[in-house]
């Protein structure tokens, strides 16, 4: 029984040379360490990767067999191939590849030899795939997003950002996205398992479980779990099924509405003379989600019931961590899933222009009670109904569909992102020339994609809901707002003012962002300060939107004022960015139950640019981050804008069990001075946002040129919740005029980790932004707003900082 990963070397098409490949990676990769290539983020350098899908390019692995060997079953796992690719063993055929989003599995039983066996792969990138197919067809398939002459995204079933996005790099690369691994003399394996609940009463859950098995000559096995005990099954169409009850089960619910409650088993599967056959340890939920849409008071519905419960979604959409996904690490797949959960999400939608996710984004969701929206992975193009098109779709469904839903995290699958949108209103049939029969045709091709195929490969492997497409409504009529699923980009696609945010509320909003830089730091990862311009070449390369950087400038300087010099617009863009989120949250919380609920775009980045992201490619939090934090707490107190100077506060639960809170509110000049105050005690309920009535001008202490701030804390018994918002009037500036601000790093504690920054502040700073010129150090709090006196800010750290790797921000 002997596994052994291939390593891969690959011929330089213009050198005539091998390269070492390793195990897994792209050829881009490789070409990069030889330092043949240079860093792609860097500067302008982008460019010098283009040439690489000029070629196809032939990879190699050599192994060696014994007589004894020979003699064995031997098996050739792919885990990803990147993308299209023929596959010869000892210089013969034997087989071709299509997609990179299925692993491939080959029984190796002719060809071979004792001594030395050697594979290739010959790769071919997909414009010089699809080139001819291209020059010839009747008409092309729209691809916005993909920026070569020759746009060939849509018919190739690998990552669709990889073709150029408006947060993304072009980079396609080339190569194998996990290991080949050779299995002499293995016994079958289990190459895919789902887990399906059927049925969920009070006392009773009833589950199905089901394996996939390398070997497809077993046509029966007993099978053997730990909790479950025997069975014998019989294989149905290469699958093997058993059902089982589970009295009284213990149920995964999402993070704030109860337990993640997790059950382990252990499966064996013997054969009819008590071989063992395989083995495999399961985890899995108890859980039953519904996308509920019909037609209510408002409109047409979209939430979700967990168990049977309505809950309200807080959360994000999450892209692929790196251009070169074999470059990303389970850790760091785990560290922004906990991320996540740090930052009181309960959902997250994993978009569809990225992949398919490993098993350890899920099983991190499983743990920490993300529930995770999972797009197919289509998006903003058009897509091919041929029938080689769809049997590869197909292909992809059938493995990623029951390997997926396995997880109880996921309750919802969703065929595509904007297609539907995109065809209806992103003019395509004016600029590609698509009328009559190719319309037509395009029209069959989504139905018969997203309308027949999809659906039935869930029904078939699945119990989770499925609905076509993300969004079922447009932004732009009012009525659009009462329908369905939202992508609200009224304000960055179009000209809505930023306050629009809070009040153009779709009834799920899957999609609504603005965009900021990330920090210095970053910057500097691909940027020299001479580069520190909003229309520097560099800055113009890392702004991938056409709306461009002068969008961000426009909103700043109305809500910050212009800004003096680059590094100050870069705060202000990520305190814009904070701010318009902020606001939309607000109105979408308040405005549960009608609104169910709210993802804003983007978590992250697939490389250092200017996008939508909260969290930078290097993890950094920007502005938005620390706000979205506190907007989504299960028990919060939000800030809702009518227009920018008058707002309301609210207390929002999402909690099952209603709250009994004491809340108090004070109304503070920025001196610190108590101006005015409040208390009062309420039962909150979950979907029923309660107002506080602020009297900030009662005492006439608040006219417009005068600036306050005001402090709210609840406590609900178990613990005590603070947050202040600023009021700062149009005279702020000069009324804060001399202010003094110190710094100092105090209480280190070398073996935590841990230090405190310490802050003293003669008068009052808004929105402090404390960043570090080292790397991983992680501030508890941050664009903060403090009175005057001396506060303490705890941090965390990889490396020690010194004092003098501080720098601070505010206004
Ligand atoms: C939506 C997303 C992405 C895009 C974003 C910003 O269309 O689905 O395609 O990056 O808007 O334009």
């Amino acid at each position: 029984m002997a596994q052994t990963s291939l390593e891969w070397s690959f011929f330089h098409p213009l050198r005539s040379e091998w390269i070492d490949l390793g195990k897994s990676g792209s050829v881009q990769e490789a070409l990069m360490k030889t330092g043949e290539l240079p860093d792609p983020f860097y500067g302008l350098n982008e460019e010098k990767f283009a040439w690489i899908e000029d070629h196809d390019w032939k990879l190699k692995a050599i192994f060696f067999l014994t007589q004894d060997e020979l003699q064995k079953n031997i098996e050739l796992d792919f885990s990803g191939i990147d993308t299209y690719a023929h596959l010869s063993l000892n210089g013969v055929f034997i087989d071709s590849f299509e997609n990179a989003f299925i692993p491939y599995h080959l029984k190796l039983d002719s060809g071979l030899k004792v001594g030395l066996n050697e594979l290739e792969l010959l790769i071919t990138p997909p414009v010089r795939y699809h080139k001819l197919q291209w020059e010839t067809e009747r008409y092309h398939l729209p691809a916005p997003n993909d920026v070569h002459k020759i746009a060939v995204a849509p018919y190739t079933r690998k990552p669709q950002y990889q073709f150029g996005w408006d947060w993304s790099l072009r980079l396609n690369t080339i190569g194998l996205t996990g290991p080949a691994v050779l299995r002499i003399g293995d016994k079958a394996r289990v190459i895919n398992k789902s887990i399906r609940v059927l049925e969920l009463k009070e006392d009773e859950a009833v589950l199905e479980f089901v394996i996939e098995l390398s070997d497809k000559t077993i046509q029966e096995l007993t099978w053997n779990s730990a909790i479950f005990g025997d069975t014998i099954v019989k294989s149905a169409d290469d699958l093997f099924k058993r059902t089982v009850a589970i009295s009284d089960p213990e149920l995964w619910w999402p993070r704030g509405m109860g337990a993640q409650s997790i059950y382990t088993d252990l499966w064996s599967f013997q054969s009819s003379d008590s071989t063992l056959i395989a083995n495999q340890e399961v985890d899995f939920g108890v859980k039953t989600s519904e996308l509920i849409t019909e037609t209510d008071q408002w409109g047409t519905s979209y939430y979700f019931k967990i168990n049977g419960e309505r809950v309200f979604a807080k959360g994000a959409n999450y892209i692929p961590q790196d251009i070169f996904p074999d470059r990303i690490q389970d850790e760091d797949i785990e560290e922004l899933v906990q991320q996540m959960a740090v930052s009181n999400f309960n959902m997250v939608r994993v978009w569809g222009g990225g992949f398919y996710q490993k098993e350890a984004f899920y099983s991190a969701c499983d743990r920490l009670g993300i529930m995770v929206w999972q797009d197919l992975m289509f998006a903003c193009a058009m897509y091919p109904g041929d029938s080689s098109f769809l049997d590869n779709v197909q292909r992809e469904l059938k493995y990623q569909i029951p390997r997926i839903s396995a997880h109880p995290s996921v309750v919802l699958f969703n065929g595509n992102n904007e297609v539907e949108v995109a065809w209806g209103n992103w003019g395509f049939q004016i600029k590609y020339g698509l009328y009559g029969e190719s319309a037509k045709e395009i029209e069959k091709a989504y139905d018969d994609l997203f309308k027949q195929l999809a659906p039935e490969v869930i029904q078939a492997n699945s119990s989770i809901p499925y609905i076509h497409t993300s969004p079922l409504s447009n932004w732009g009529k009012d009525d659009y707002y009462n329908h369905g699923s939202q992508h609200y980009w009224g304000v960055w696609h179009g000209k809505d003012p930023i306050e629009d945010f809070g009040k153009k509320i779709g009834r799920f909003n899957a999609e609504y962002g603005f965009q900021s830089f990330p920090e210095y730091n970053t910057l500097r990862t691909f940027s020299t300060e001479a580069d520190w311009d909003i229309s520097s070449p560099v800055m113009k390369q890392h702004q991938k939107s056409y709306v461009g950087n002068d969008m961000i400038l426009k909103h700043a300087k109305r809500l910050y004022g212009t800004p003096t010099d680059f590094k100050q617009f870069v705060y202000f863009s990520q305190l814009t960015q904070a701010m318009a989120v902020s606001m939309a949250i607000a109105g979408h919380r308040i405005d549960s139950p009608r609104c169910g609920g709210t993802l804003y775009w983007q978590l992250n980045d697939c490389w250092p640019v200017s996008s939508w992201s909260s969290i930078d490619y290097y993890g950094n939090w920007k502005a938005l981050q620390y706000r979205a934090k506190e907007d989504y707490r299960d028990l919060a107190i939000l800030e809702r804008f009518s227009d920018l100077e008058n707002r309301s506060y609210y207390l929002v639960s999402d909690l099952r069990v209603p709250q009994e809170i004491n809340y108090d509110w004070q109304v503070v000049r920025l001196n610190g001075k108590v101006i005015n105050s409040g208390e009062g005690q309420i039962l909150l309920e979950k979907d029923k946002p309660f107002e506080l009535k602020i009297d900030a001008e009662s005492n006439g202490c608040r006219d417009k040129h005068k600036s306050h701030q005001l402090i709210i804390s609840i406590n609900n018994g178990a613990e005590e919740y603070t947050r202040s918002f600023d009021m700062l009037g149009s005279k702020y500036e000069q009324e804060v005029a001399n202010r003094k601000v110190c710094l100092e790093l105090v209480s280190i504690d070398e073996i935590a980790k841990s230090a405190v920054l310490r802050v003293t502040n003669d008068e009052f700073i808004a929105d402090l932004w404390l960043v570090s010129s080292k790397f991983g150090v992680r501030f508890d709090r941050n664009f903060i707003s403090l009175l005057p006196g001396t506060h303490d800010l705890k941090i965390a750290f990889e490396e020690l900082p010194e004092q003098s790797d501080f720098e601070f921000y505010y206004r």
